[in-house]
C-alpha cells in the first residue's frame, strides 16, 4: 500500500455525564480521528484511526494539539516515503521519532483498517482473536459525595456490567469504597483507579482498601515509579495493577520482573499502538501475568478494535469496554451494545464500523488535510 493522504478530524462529542478523574473533569470527549487514503492493488482505501490523546497533558504527555502537529510535521511524511507500507512495518518506520505513541497509535490504526479491508479480513481475525463476546466493565469517575457514589454504582450494576471500577483520589477513597461494598455486598466484580494521584508515603493509608477484597488497585504512583510501586506491592494484599507506567513492551517486562504489577492495563494508545499491545499481551502471557484491556473513553470506533483485541486468551479479566451509551446520547459510528455484561466483538471487514459522515460533519471543530512534499 502506498499512503496518499492522511486527514485528521478533530471532534468534540458531549458526554452523557461529566467523567471526573483525580487529574481532570471533562465534560466533552475531544480527540481527533485519522482518515487515512492509500493506492492499492484493489485502487483507493481508505483507513480511520483514533487518537486516544486527551485535551490536555494531564494522564500523560500527550495531548490533542501536539498529536495532530507531530502526525503533520514528522510522522504521516515518515509514512509518505515509504513504497510498500504495511501495519506491521508502521512503527519500525516511526521509530526514530521519539515518543508521542498515541499519535502513532492512530496513525498505525488507519493502516491496519486499510490492509483489512484489502485483504476482507475482520480485525478479531487479524489478531487471532478466540471469543465472539467480551465482558463489560465500566468506568466510574469521582462522584461529589458517598451517596452519589452507591446511586451510581447501583445504576451500573441493574444495567449489568461485568465488573466496576472507581476512580479515587486522596480524600475520596476509603469511604465510598466502603459504602459501595456496604450497599452491595462482597459478590461483584469491583476494583479501584487512582491515576497516580498518591505517593510511596500513603502506602498506610492504601493498605486500609486491603479490608474490601478489590480485584485490584490501579495505578496508584507515578508513572516513572514503577520501583516504587514494586515497594507498595509488598506492602498491601490488593493485587497491583499498572496502567499509566506501561508505556511500551520493555516498560511491561521490567515491571512483571520487579513485582510492580501482578495484573496489566493494556491500552494500545497508551504502547504506541495494537502491534505492540498484542506483544505486551503475549509476554505477559508467557509471564502467567493476567491482562484486561483499559479504555480511554473511545468513540465507537476505538471501542470496536479495542473488543477485537481484548478477544485475546489472555485477557482474562473484565476490560473498560463499555456500551457507547455509558459515555455517548450519540456516538460517531454505530453503537457499541453492552447486553448480559457483554459486548460482541465486530466481524466485519477492518474494525466493523464506520464513521457516520453526518456524526462527523456534526461533531467536529476542524480538519487538517496532509499530502505528500507539503
Ligand atoms: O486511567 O483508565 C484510565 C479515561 C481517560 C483516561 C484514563 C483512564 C480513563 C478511564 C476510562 O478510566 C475508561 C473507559 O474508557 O471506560
Ligand atoms: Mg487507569
Amino acid at each position: 500500500m502506498k499512503l496518499k493522504s492522511v486527514t485528521l478530524h478533530q471532534v468534540s462529542i458531549p458526554l452523557v455525564t461529566p467523567f471526573e478523574t483525580s487529574f481532570m473533569r471533562e465534560t466533552e470527549k475531544d480527540c481527533y480521528l485519522v482518515e487515512a487514503v492509500f493506492d492499492t492493488p484493489k485502487g483507493e482505501i481508505t483507513g480511520w484511526g483514533e487518537s486516544v490523546a486527551m485535551i490536555s497533558p494531564l494522564y500523560s504527555s500527550e495531548y490533542v494539539a501536539a498529536g495532530i502537529d507531530v502526525t503533520r510535521r514528522w510522522l504521516a511524511p515518515l509514512l509518505f516515503d515509504v513504497e510498500d507500507l504495511t501495519a506491521e512495518t508502521v512503527g519500525w518506520h516511526l521509530r526514530h521519532v521519539i515518543g508521542h505513541p498515541m499519535a502513532k497509535s492512530a496513525l498505525e490504526m488507519a493502516v491496519i483498517e486499510a490492509q483489512l479491508k484489502l485483504n476482507d479480513q475482520s480485525f478479531k481475525d487479524y489478531l487471532g482473536g478466540v471469543v465472539d463476546t467480551v465482558p463489560s466493565g465500566v468506568s466510574v469517575g469521582i462522584q461529589d459525595s458517598v451517596e452519589e457514589t452507591v446511586k451510581v454504582i447501583g445504576d451500573y450494576l441493574d444495567e449489568g456490567y461485568a465488573r466496576i471500577k472507581l476512580k479515587i483520589k486522596p480524600g475520596k477513597d476509603i469511604a465510598p469504597v466502603a459504602a459501595v461494598r456496604k450497599a452491595f455486598g462482597d459478590d461483584f466484580g469491583f476494583q479501584v483507579d487512582a491515576n497516580a494521584a498518591y505517593t510511596l508515603v500513603d502506602a498506610a493509608h492504601l493498605r486500609r482498601l486491603d479490608e474490601y477484597g478489590l480485584l485490584l488497585i490501579e495505578q496508584p504512583l507515578g508513572e516513572a515509579d514503577i520501583r516504587q510501586h514494586a515497594e507498595l506491592a509488598k506492602l498491601m494484599d490488593t493485587p497491583m495493577c499498572l496502567d499509566e507506567s506501561i508505556v511500551s513492551a520493555e516498560a511491561a517486562a521490567d515491571a512483571i520482573m520487579l513485582g510492580a504489577t501482578s495484573v496489566i492495563n493494556i491500552k494500545p494508545g497508551r504502547v504506541g499502538g495494537f502491534i505492540e499491545a498484542k506483544k505486551i499481551h503475549d509476554l505477559a502471557a508467557a509471564h502467567g501475568v493476567a491482562v484486561w484491556h483499559g479504555g480511554m473513553v473511545e468513540t465507537g470506533l476505538g471501542r470496536a478494535a479495542n473488543a477485537a483485541l481484548a478477544s485475546l486468551p489472555g485477557f482474562t479479566l473484565p476490560g473498560d469496554i463499555s456500551g457507547s451509551n455509558r459515555f455517548f446520547h450519540e456516538d460517531i459510528t454505530e453503537e457499541i451494545v453492552m447486553y448480559d455484561g457483554k459486548v460482541d466483538v465486530p466481524t466485519g471487514v477492518g474494525f466493523g464500523v464506520s464513521i457516520d459522515p453526518a456524526k462527523l460533519e456534526r461533531f467536529r471543530t476542524e480538519s487538517v488535510e496532509i499530502l505528500p512534499g507539503q
